[in-house]
């Protein structure tokens, strides 16, 4: 099924120079790109976002990382784009993410609070037309 996700290159991602690569591998695996911007993350953007992390001991830590620098969000399409995407960026923890995968090749654990995984990837068509909505607003 043709479907769009919501793709994001993080702040970490940005500030060390990955966006390049990043977007290479989109359009190597053949996916579209239908919209991308540079934009900065507001505190309320971001609670919606991750409304399932809000309460979480992390949380602070995660939107204090987001804000950190620019983001890239992007509009990604293409048959089962979802789980696709998924499955390039690998694991959340980029210490345990595959070598191969986005966060496996390019992303490590740092002493700090919030996990930093230089991409985000919604996690079903749920997820995928509630983020577009929100950053595409
Ligand atoms: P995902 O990005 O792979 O979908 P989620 O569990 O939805 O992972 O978490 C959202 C983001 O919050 C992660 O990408 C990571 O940056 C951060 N995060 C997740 N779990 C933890 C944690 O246990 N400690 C610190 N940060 C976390
Ligand atoms: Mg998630």
């Amino acid at each position: 099924m043709v479907e769009q996700t919501f793709i994001m290159i993080k702040p970490d991602g940005v500030k060390r120079g990955k966006v390049g690569e990043i977007i290479n591998r989109i359009e190597n695996k053949g996916y579209r790109i239908i919209s991308l911007k540079m934009m900065s993350a507001t505190e309320d953007l971001l609670a919606k976002h991750y409304e399932e992390h809000v309460d979480k001991p992390f949380y602070p830590e995660l939107a204090n990382y987001m804000m950190s620098g620019p983001v890239i969000a992007i509009i990604g399409e293409g048959t089962n784009i979802i789980e696709g995407w998924r499955n390039m960026m690998g694991a959340t923890n980029p210490t345990l993410a595959q070598p191969g995968t986005i966060r496996g090749d390019l992303a490590r654990e740092w002493d700090t609070e919030a996990m930093m995984n230089v991409v985000h990837g919604s996690d079903s068509k749920t997820s995928a037309e509630r983020e577009i909505k929100l950053w595409f607003s």
